[in-house]
């Protein structure tokens, strides 16, 4: 399907033959021997339909997650509390525009265009994160983000880094070493205000409690629910499956709320030692779906941002092709 026969002489009948492509079946045998040995798949290897439509449809999700993640706390740039806070906060939230450019570079290699996968996004059939659709209503919600959203981002995206399919892979490298930033800078902010008064204390509290749930349903559903992870497992685009990234999550927090202080909201968490790990309580699944499926505190809200955000930047994007093909045409003169 992606190779091209050639025509070549045929000396027995001496006319023109075409040299048959490999057979289909044959190229799937060569991509299975690729996944079984754990080599990439890069962009001009033959792969299955089912294999770059997965790829598409999460590495489109992922993208859509980075540029929508920049409203919960770009709302609190012009509001952080020093010129410090404003600095960090500006280059964290520049930093996830700068994933969801990377990402929709690397889905474009599949041959989906930016503009089909926006069209997905701005038309509400494409999923994004739906822990990104809650609202941050005091300053602690910025240092819980960046300490449980992106603490949990990374969890999920450093088994990522070793994804089968090549630029993701790669693409992946970048952005954890930047999240790895995001959850420090989230976690001292919040070390800063659990120095301070009651009133930060318990600012604190009120949005790790708002948060904590929210960020464990962000795994995604559990494995037996979940119709995705079988495959995506054998193809190597998953390595670690959802229940299992959550409770390494889990058993990473714990210690650190106890340095912070602060009180996790379950009172079934407790560390189970025959399992050598902790047991939470049960996760509210329904939320989780309603979210998913637009109806969160802030979907429409985040949604219409978003498409507002695309329309008012059509002139930015019509003047760098009027700048480009001023420049084509200024080469093309010079040329001739
Ligand atoms: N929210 O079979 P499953 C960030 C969907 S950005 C919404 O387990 P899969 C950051 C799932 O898509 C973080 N939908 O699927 C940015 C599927 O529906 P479809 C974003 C969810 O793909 C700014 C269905 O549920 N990270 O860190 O095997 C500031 C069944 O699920 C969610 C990524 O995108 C969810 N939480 O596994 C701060 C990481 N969970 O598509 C921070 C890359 C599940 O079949 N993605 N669904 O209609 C992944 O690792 C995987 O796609 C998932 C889901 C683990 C998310």
């Amino acid at each position: 399907m992606y190779t091209q026969a050639m025509d070549l002489p045929d000396p027995q009948a001496g006319t023109l033959q075409a040299v048959p492509a490999p057979a289909e079946s044959a190229l799937q045998q060569q991509f299975d021997g690729k996944m079984d040995a754990d080599r990439k798949i890069e962009p001009q290897d033959w792969m299955p339909d089912a294999y770059r439509k997965t790829l598409v449809r999460q590495i489109s999700q992922h993208a859509h997650s980075e540029i929508v993640g920049m409203q919960p706390e770009g709302n609190w740039i012009s509001r952080a509390p020093s010129l410090k806070r404003k600095a960090i906060l500006l280059a964290k939230v520049q930093d996830e525009g700068g994933h969801g450019l990377y990402l929709y570079s690397a889905g474009e290699t599949l041959g989906t265009s930016r503009d089909q996968m926006l069209e997905g996004l701005h038309s509400g059939k494409a999923k994004y994160s739906s822990i990104f659709n809650y609202p941050t209503l005091t300053w602690a919600d910025v240092g819980v983000i960046g300490w449980l959203v992106d603490g949990a981002a990374i969890m999920n995206q450093v088994p990522i880094c070793r994804c089968s399919y090549g630029p993701y892979a790669r693409a992946m490298i970048r952005i954890c070493k930047e999240e790895s930033f995001h959850q420090r800078q989230g976690f001292e902010s919040l070390m800063v205000q659990m120095g301070g008064t009651p009133a930060q204390r318990e600012m604190v509290q009120d949005a790790v409690n708002r948060w904590w749930w929210p960020v464990l349903a962000m795994f995604g559903p559990p494995d037996a629910d979940s119709p995705n992870s079988a495959q995506g497992m054998r193809w190597g685009i998953k390595r670690i499956s959802n229940d299992e990234l959550r409770q390494k999550f889990v058993d990473a927090t714990v210690p650190q709320a106890r340095i912070l202080g602060v009180t996790l909201p379950d009172p079934d968490l407790k560390w189970n030692e025959a399992r050598a790990q902790h047991d939470y309580g049960v996760i509210d699944w329904d939320d989780f779906w309603a979210v998913v499926n637009g109806n969160g505190p802030c979907n429409k809200e985040r949604l219409a941002t978003r498409v507002k955000a695309h329309e008012d930047g059509q002139w930015v994007r019509d003047a760098a092709l009027a700048h480009a093909a001023k420049q084509r045409a200024r080469a093309l003169k010079e040329a001739a």
